[in-house]
């Protein structure tokens, strides 16, 4: 851990460094714990394959970072993560081009899965929470780090490619798969259209809205702060609302290979649906909350798609641990798609008590 400890000074220079120890937690990007003293910072590479200008995507983030801070200077609730400068800039560039930054760590939970309403409930809150704050943030100022990363049309033509091109020789295997996916060809320009006619607003979004980027307090539950900012861009908040729901209301991990055990909770749709509606507040438009069930569905589409997509370029975008494990992915969302599909009345009845 020599070179780690190495980066780690041009963040914290003079302070001895305790120890550093690896987090696997996340598909991109490679993250530390650094403990200096009685602090600890989270020190991390940024994935240069899937983040082509690591500048803009820091730039972004303390844009964003630095709103939330004021905001709460005049008297908002939470917090936002605090990065450190490395000279004049926030992030590092090391002999290897590799580019890094560095944060405060933020003490809390993190739930890699949902036990309860409870802490969905409040991962709405705080992730509505968060678009509350950024409302009056304007978004054409930020970069868009990753052009299209939530434009599901471009995702569906990326996917065709890949199925054309069938660089590894995976296609004949996942057929079905395939099928499943251009079946649904249909509801891949919902948001984006509503985008470009205006329907949907464009706000500043997260993109990446997991139930494991929240902290909560490990004693009262609240939320205390958003993490992972790396995505934050301009988009509508039905990413950041499908997104969640696709994470945080299955009953199983993103990679259960058993389908038996990978359904939908309507419970969990539901307590999401409230705390996030609740965290946002008038902010919100009639539009928007119409389509929280269509947001669940593309968006959990959306992923499996880029799961299959990426198997069937031989794995080069997500960090996988075996040979099947993007397909694995794949069809547990595809999985959740369907049962979102059969429980389709269930969740619009859900959508029309927020009103
Ligand atoms: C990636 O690495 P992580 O877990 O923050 C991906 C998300 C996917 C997610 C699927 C930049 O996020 O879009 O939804 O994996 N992030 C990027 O687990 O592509
Ligand atoms: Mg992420």
């Amino acid at each position: 851990m020599r070179t780690i400890e190495s980066i780690a000074n041009h963040f914290i220079p003079r302070k001895h460094i305790k120890s550093i120890s690896e987090c696997n937690i996340g598909h991109i990007n490679g993250t530390y714990f650094v403990d200096v003293e009685s602090e600890r910072y989270v020190l991390q590479r940024i994935n240069k394959n899937v983040f082509k200008k690591p500048e803009q995507v820091m730039a972004n983030i303390i844009a964003v970072t630095d709103h939330i801070r004021k905001k709460q200077a005049q008297g908002a609730d939470g917090c936002t993560l605090d990065f450190l400068k490395s000279g004049k800039n926030y992030f590092f560039c090391d002999e290897d081009g590799e580019y890094w930054r560095c944060y405060a760590f933020v003490e809390g939970e993190c739930h890699q899965f949902c036990e309860s309403t409870d802490v969905m409930r409040e991962a709405g809150r705080t992730f509505g929470a968060f678009q509350q704050l950024l409302a009056d943030f304007d978004a054409s100022v930020l970069y868009e780090t990753i052009p299209d990363f939530h434009n599901t049309e471009k995702r569906f033509e990326t996917f065709e490619r890949a199925v054309a091109d069938d660089r590894v020789g995976r296609a004949v295997e996942v057929a079905e798969e395939i099928e499943f996916v251009r079946s649904r060809k249909n509801i891949c320009g919902i948001i984006t259209e509503g985008i470009k006619s205006g329907k949907f607003p464009l706000r500043v979004t997260h993109n990446d809205t997991k139930l494991n980027n929240v902290i909560t307090d490990k004693e009262t539950g609240k939320g205390i702060c958003v993490l992972d900012l790396d995505t934050v861009m301009p988009g509508s908040l039905l990413f950041d609302f499908g997104d969640a729901i696709r994470f945080g209301a299955s009953s199983a991990a993103e990679d259960e290979t058993d389908l038996t055990k990978v359904y939908f909770k309507t419970e969990m749709f539901e307590a999401f649906a409230e705390g996030f509606a609740e965290g946002i507040g008038a902010e919100i438009s009639e539009y928007e909350l119409e389509a929280f069930p269509d947001a669940a569905k593309i968006l959990t589409f959306e992923t499996g798609m880029r799961f299959l997509t990426d198997y069937l370029d031989g794995d080069r975008y997500f960090r996988v641990a075996h040979a099947r494990h993007n397909l694995d992915r794949a069809r547990n969302q595809f999985c959740l798609v369907r049962d979102m599909e059969a429980k389709a009345e269930e969740i619009k009845e859900i959508v029309k008590k927020l009103k």
